[in-house]
Order: structure tokens, then C-alpha cells, then sequence
């Protein structure tokens, strides 16, 4: 397959290769390197961009001016290697005053310390020209259900949602928010698990015309669901911001994988709608194809550079093979037979009133329907034999 370029628009968060390997077991088994440094390594091997919270840059306790020095050095690395900051994120996981959450705390103080560090970060994501800021909420939910008022908290969430896209508006910032869910960890339930309990909440905004969703593969697979109609119904309601790829292997702790390591033949489907839409047409995603998984702890210095070229390799691939299965004129065939172009054509008729519908006389014979073919097996396997053909 060939190199990643930068009309590729591969992107990658700096926590990502910058995972030391700590976890609940054991400490680091790699040494940290500066930001900047990660930077300039993704860049040579064909990222487009990166992406990063305020504290994979400077500490949560820096002083003034060693943040904006360190802001500095990235944004000087960034630019002379050509990469984008397309996308900017806020800690509100770490430190242990977001223990309980960050917009959704029962602690009004904590709340009003989160919001402004939001806040300020949204002013930074504008200042170095991202055009989306990701929330995800990790922090913001229970382990008990008896320690919350619940109505309260997703009241709460809503408010700290919409002052900060009020924000954005107010200061005119080319910005947009994006939400990701994910069902629990480090919660033991988190709110707005999935991307469904999401886009309810968006749709209760003041301001939910500029928040969207950043699905990752993993959270709703962690939650048994379907990555790729997730991403449909995303689009669908016109508010797929952005993506987080990476693999995750059935209903366990959130692994990160590489993309395409957990379940292979739903990264394809997922990289089949990316490259080629909806078979009928319809809202497509062309933003950034961001990776938002962990090197494992198994591997070394030499072995997170691996897994960052083998996600963008396993991207570059699967889409090489989406393409050619959707070019196959046997599958173009197969795609006709099973109906996939007639569910394309609405029920009813243009301008037919319901209660014509209701008065037209249709033979139906639901017996010889019921026996119909789909061809859906047919048509899953000559995409499997694509894949692995
Ligand atoms: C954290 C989380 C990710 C989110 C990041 C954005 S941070 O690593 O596990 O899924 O995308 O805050
Ligand atoms: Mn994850
Ligand atoms: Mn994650
Ligand atoms: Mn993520």
C-alpha cells in the first residue's frame, strides 16, 4: 500500500503515542517525550495534524509563562513540519478535583473551576486555528446511583454545554463543538453513554446547532453497539464533527487498539461509508480521519511508531478494498438484487396524501413476499472475500 499523505488528512492525538503505558497494575513501561517531539515524528511518517488536551502540553499547575512558552514551542514544531491543529481538548480527568466531574460535580466550585478551564481553552483551540474542540466527559457520571440527583446533572451538563458554545458564538470563533460518548471508564456509568443519549441531549441546547458528536470505535463497541450506524445516524441528524478510530475486541475494558485490530470486517464498513457514502447518496464525512487509540504497554520506543503506521497502513488499505467492492460490478449486481437502491425510493408516493395512501388498492401478496431472496449473505461475503481476497 502507499505512504499516508497529507490529502489523506491523518491526525492523531498526542496522548496517544505520549502513552507511557501506566494503568491501574503497573507504572510506565516507556520514557516521555516532549510534545513537540512526538510531533515531528508523527509528521514524517504522513500525518496531516494533531491534536491534544491542554495538559499533554503544560502541566495542570503551570505558570503563565511557562504555558504560553510551551504553547509556543509546539506551535513553532507544528507549523515548520507542516501539520495541522485541527482539533484541541480540555483535562477534566486527571487531576483528582475532577473526581467527580467537571460540568456535572455536585461541588458548585469545582463546576465553576472546570468551566473556566474549558473556557480558556476554548480561547486557545481558536488561537492556534482548530476548528473543532472535542469534549469527552470521562469524569462525569457515577459509580452509585444514589450520589447524584440525576435530572440535576444532565440540567448541569446542559448549562456548562451551552455557556461554553455561547462562548464560541460571542467571540465569533470558527469552532465547533464535539462530544464523545462512551459508556463507562473511568465512571462507573457515564453520561451520554452513546452516541443516541448525545444527540438527545444536543437537541435540548440553546446553542446545539454548533455541537456535534467525535465517535470513537471503541466506546460503542464497548457498549455492544454498532460503530458504523452510530456514524450514520450521526450524519443523518448532520452532526458527525469528527471521529476517534482505534480497535476494541468484544465487551471488555477500553482497549485502544489500532484501528482495524479489534473488529476487522466493522472497521471496513466503517472505512466503506468514510470513502464511499451511503450507497443512496446523502451527508458524507470529510473531516479529519483522527486516531485516538494506545500504543500497548508491551511495546517499546520502536513499537508506538509501529502502531502509528500501522493505523493509517489498516486505514489505507481497508479503503483500497472498500473501493474496489463497491466498484465490483458483481457486487454493484448483488447491491441491486438484495433492494439496497430501492430503499433509497421513499414509501410514498411524491405528494400522495395519507389518505390516498390509505384508499389505493395495492395487490399485495405478503405469503410470496415473506419467501422472498435478500441476498444478503451473498452480498456480506463478496465483501468479506474484498477483505481478504
Ligand atoms: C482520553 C479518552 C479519549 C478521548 C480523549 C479526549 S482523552 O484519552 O480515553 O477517548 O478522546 O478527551
Ligand atoms: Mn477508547
Ligand atoms: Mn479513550
Ligand atoms: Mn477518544
Amino acid at each position: 500500500v502507499r505512504a499516508p499523505e497529507k490529502s489523506d488528512k491523518f491526525s492523531f492525538g498526542l496522548w496517544t503515542i505520549g502513552w507511557t503505558g501506566t494503568d491501574p497494575f503497573g507504572p510506565d513501561t516507556r520514557p516521555a517525550l516532549e510534545p513537540w517531539e512526538y510531533a515531528e515524528k508523527l509528521a514524517e511518517l504522513g500525518a496531516w495534524g494533531i491534536t491534544f488536551h491542554d495538559n499533554d502540553v503544560y502541566p495542570f499547575d503551570a505558570d503563565d509563562a511557562t504555558r504560553s512558552e510551551r504553547i509556543d514551542t509546539l506551535k513553532k514544531a507544528a507549523e515548520a513540519s507542516g501539520l495541522v491543529i485541527e482539533m484541541v481538548t480540555t483535562n477534566t480527568f486527571s487531576h483528582p478535583v475532577f473526581k467527580d466531574g467537571g460540568l456535572t460535580a455536585n461541588d458548585r466550585a469545582v463546576r465553576r473551576f472546570g468551566l473556566r478551564k474549558v473556557l480558556r481553552n476554548v480561547d486557545l483551540a481558536a488561537e492556534l486555528g482548530a476548528s473543532t474542540f472535542v469534549m469527552w466527559g470521562g469524569r462525569e457520571g457515577t459509580e452509585y446511583d444514589s450520589s447524584k440527583d440525576l435530572h440535576a446533572a444532565h440540567q448541569r451538563y446542559a448549562e456548562g454545554l451551552d455557556t461554553v458554545a455561547a462562548h464560541i458564538k460571542e467571540q465569533g470563533y470558527d469552532l465547533r463543538i464535539a462530544l464523545e460518548p462512551k459508556p463507562n471508564e473511568p465512571r462507573g456509568d457515564i453520561f451520554l453513554p452513546t452516541i443516541g443519549h448525545a444527540l438527545g441531549l444536543i437537541a435540548t441546547l440553546e446553542h446545539g446547532d454548533i455541537v456535534g458528536l467525535n465517535p470513537e470505535v471503541g466506546h460503542e463497541q464497548m457498549a455492544n453497539l454498532n460503530y458504523t450506524h452510530g456514524l450514520a445516524q450521526a450524519l443523518q441528524a448532520g452532526k458527525l464533527f469528527h471521529i476517534d478510530l482505534n480497535g476494541q475486541k468484544g465487551l471488555k475494558y477500553d482497549q485502544d487498539l489500532v484501528f482495524g485490530h479489534g473488529d476487522l470486517l466493522s472497521a471496513f464498513f466503517t472505512v466503506d461509508l468514510l470513502v464511499n457514502g451511503f450507497p443512496n447518496g446523502g451527508p458524507t464525512y470529510d473531516g479529519p480521519i483522527h486516531f485516538d487509540y494506545k500504543p500497548s504497554r508491551t511495546e517499546g520506543m520502536e513499537g508506538i511508531w509501529d502502531t502509528a503506521k500501522a493505523n493509517m497502513e489498516t486505514y489505507l488499505l481497508l479503503a483500497e478494498k472498500a473501493r474496489a467492492f463497491r466498484a465490483d460490478p458483481q457486487v454493484q449486481e448483488t447491491m441491486k438484487a438484495a433492494g439496497i437502491f430501492e430503499l433509497g425510493v421513499p414509501t410514498l408516493a411524491q405528494g400522495e396524501s395519507v389518505a390516498d395512501f390509505l384508499a389505493a388498492e395495492e395487490e399485495f401478496d405478503a405469503e410470496a413476499s415473506g419467501a422472498r431472496e435478500t441476498y444478503f449473505v451473498r452480498l456480506y461475503q463478496q465483501a468479506l472475500a474484498h477483505l481478504i481476497g
